[in-house]
């Protein structure tokens, strides 16, 4: 929860994927955190005190008293191991395995190819539609991908009857997908469910980007 004065504290922007897995994983581990607003839309992410804590400048990063950790994969993996409650992280091999590879395909085959800085870029040069039609085909990809290996794997979340790794990558990405680019997702019926699964459960509601406290008053994200 987001709590004024906590020791962990949160630079976060309200839509990004990123920093919403963050909020999913201290929210189930429950875990008070100063939330920070960073808005990557004004550029915020790039100034000189920012850059300080995130090199690359983009959000999420997480403090913890002198730690300084900037990218949400090694921020999850950091607050699994020093908060055990509520593992992220399966104990079966495989199951393990699976939530690394569904939490990749996101984390590297689909967010940073339709990143902020990719879709400026690709808005610049090209124009808007054809960024919108790169955003669809570089999701569709992922999705395809997502939709056949958790077939295999899904109970009521992702990889089993219990949340993990693998449903904090893909509940912001699909929020993302469906309710910012209305991607069809038709051709995804498991993905569809999950998304539904997700919705019902607080820890996922209070992450979503609606929730924040820098999200506009009316947005459609
Ligand atoms: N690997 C990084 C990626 C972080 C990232 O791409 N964050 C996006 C928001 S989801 C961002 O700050 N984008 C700003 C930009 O593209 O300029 C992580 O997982 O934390």
């Amino acid at each position: 929860m987001a709590v004024e004065g906590s020791p962990l504290k949160l630079y976060s922007f309200w839509a990004s994927t990123c920093a919403q897995r963050v909020r999913i994983a201290l929210n189930i581990k429950r875990l008070n955190f100063e939330y920070r607003a960073v808005d990557i839309l004004n550029g915020e992410h790039l100034t000189s005190d920012y850059l300080k804590l995130n090199p690359v400048g983009f959000v999420p990063t997480l403090v913890d008293g002198d730690i300084v950790i900037a990218d949400s994969f090694a921020i999850i993996m950091y607050l699994e191991e020093k908060y055990p409650q509520h593992p992220l992280l399966p104990s079966d091999l495989v199951k393990r395995a699976i939530n690394f590879q569904a939490a990749n395909i996101v984390s590297s085959s689909i967010q940073p190819l339709q990143n902020l800085i990719v879709e400026k870029y690709i808005e610049e040069k090209c124009g808007v539609v054809e960024k919108l039609s790169w955003v669809h085909m570089i999701i569709g990809k992922g999705f395809l991908a997502l939709e056949k290996l958790l077939t295999v794997h899904a109970e009521k979340y992702a990889t089993g009857d219990e949340i993990y790794l693998a449903d904090l990558f893909l509940a912001p990405q699909l929020h993302r997908a469906i309710e910012t680019f209305n991607v069809d997702m038709s051709k995804f019926p498991l993905l569809s469910r999950l998304y539904e699964e997700y919705k019902e459960v607080s820890a996922f509601q209070d992450a979503a980007p609606e929730n924040q406290t820098d999200a506009p008053a009316q947005n459609s994200c």
